[in-house]
């Protein structure tokens, strides 16, 4: 009998260790699926959304903050990418880029396709026109294009 329990015990340590090895090489290639899905042969293509902060303070006040996602984004000197918004919160947000004549409008449940290719490395702020000015009552709407 003691035999027949020792023997369980082994049945489960190798189905664990199965599980775990399983998962690890689940895992492991979840990782370049993510990364060739952004990328089409040379085509760099980056996906942004408008999106919204919004909250009710202790106090009553309502606060909200528009924003680029990802506010951040990183890429590579002398090679076209495509940057594409997607609206989602937000009816419509009027953008520009700063140090460039690069300027359109994200609109609610559109996608708009921002070409672009620097030549020069640095930080570009991506403007939205309606939510970034003084007296607007809105914290500033601004992704930042680092160039590198
Ligand atoms: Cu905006």
């Amino acid at each position: 009998m003691k035999f027949i329990v020792i023997n369980r015990k082994w049945l489960f340590i190798v189905i664990g260790a199965l599980l775990a090895f399983s998962l690890y090489f689940i895992s492991r290639e979840a990782i370049p699926t993510f990364k060739t899905s952004n990328n089409h042969g040379n085509d760099l293509i980056i996906n942004m959304v408008t999106g919204e902060f919004s909250t009710t303070t202790t106090d009553g006040k309502k606060i909200e903050s528009y924003r680029f996602d990802p506010g951040t984004i990183v890429i590579p000197k002398d090679q076209d990418v495509t940057l594409s918004i997607f609206g989602v919160n937000g009816a419509e947000h009027p953008f520009f880029i700063e140090g460039t004549d690069i300027k359109g409008t994200v609109k609610k449940g559109e996608e708009t396709i921002v070409p672009l290719h620097f030549k020069e490395e640095g930080t570009y702020r991506l403007i939205c026109d309606t939510h970034t000015h003084d007296g607007h009552g809105s914290i500033s709407m601004i992704a930042y294009i680092i160039v590198d």
